[in-house]
């Protein structure tokens, strides 16, 4: 695929992977990265052959921010009327799980980059923050509100109020990551989770993702009563009959997604 700010191919065992390749300018993200990240991410997300995708940056940064070269001298009316960095929203909108492999800095942007996907895996090397507080502005990116859901308004209000950096080890402790790995077993550990991940029933799986983000904005009650109804609606697929047949005799399930 004919990128210049990231490489995207497809892995084996149904795993996308895209790099973020900026590595010079430590992978800030500026518009033209965005737009290529939002382009790999529809492509594996219309490639039924794909069932989860791996993104990760390079060994010093998975990415430092926003470009603060581009965003330096613009004024409000024009971030205002033109809904400036809008087209982040690919991340999030994914419905098939994204897998953020972190070395180096995940700040400002590159954090909440990072938080956008479903698990975090960070080598030991992983420094997160939301350093905009020292720029004069906050974090616009879905950061005030990711980061106070993934690790608790007290520590949240530290990083975002101080601007301060928190390595792999507080951040595994404080619930950001889910593992921390060696460097060099980061993008191995990744891809291994996500074909994991793609070898299981495709409804099922989207269906466990957008359960627990569902539950994330609504009260208890609703997101069990959600969580009740996708539950009954995967007894329709066939993929419920082939796991549940593969436990019983005593086989590997062979998914094929309906
Ligand atoms: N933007 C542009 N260039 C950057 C950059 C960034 N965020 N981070 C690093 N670089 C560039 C540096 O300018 C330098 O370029 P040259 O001078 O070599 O040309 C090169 O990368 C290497 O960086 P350093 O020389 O600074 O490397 P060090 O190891 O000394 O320091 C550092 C590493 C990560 C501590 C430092 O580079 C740093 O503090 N970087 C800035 C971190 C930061 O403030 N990030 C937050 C940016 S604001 C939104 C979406 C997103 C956002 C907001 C809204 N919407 C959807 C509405 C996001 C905002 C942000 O992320």
């Amino acid at each position: 695929m004919g990128y210049e700010n990231i490489i995207a191919e497809t892995t084996e065992g149904g795993a996308g992977l895209i790099r973020l390749n900026r590595p010079k300018a430590l992978n800030a993200l500026n518009g033209a990265l965005m737009k290529e990240l939002a382009d790999a991410l529809r492509a594996f997300e219309a490639d039924d052959s794909t069932g989860c995708m791996v993104l990760t940056g390079s060994p010093k940064a998975f990415a430092a921010g926003a470009d603060i070269s581009e965003m330096a001298g613009l004024e409000y009316p024009g971030v205002y009327v033109d809904d400036f960095l809008s087209g982040w929203e690919a991340l999030s909108a994914c419905r098939k799980p994204v897998i953020a492999a972190v070395s180096g800095f995940a700040l400002g942007g590159g954090c909440e980059l990072a938080m956008m996907c479903d698990i975090i895996i960070a080598a030991r090397t992983a420094k997160f923050g939301q350093p905009e507080i020292r720029l004069g502005i906050i974090p616009g990116a879905g950061g005030t509100q990711r980061l106070a859901r993934a690790i608790g308004k007290a520590r949240a209000m530290d990083m975002i109020l101080t601007g301060r950096m928190m390595d792999a080890g507080e951040a595994l402790q404080a619930g950001l990551v889910s593992r921390v790995v060696e460097e060099d077993a980061l993008l191995d550990e990744a891809l291994k989770a996500a074909r994991t991940i793609a070898g299981f029933g495709r409804a099922a799986v989207l269906a466990a993702k957008e359960a627990v983000n569902a539950g994330m904005d609504m009260p208890l009650s609703a997101g069990l009563r959600f969580e009740r109804r996708l539950f009954h609606a995967l007894f329709a697929t066939r993929d419920q009959k082939e796991g549940m047949a593969a436990f019983l005799e005593k086989r590997k399930a062979d998914f094929s997604g309906g």
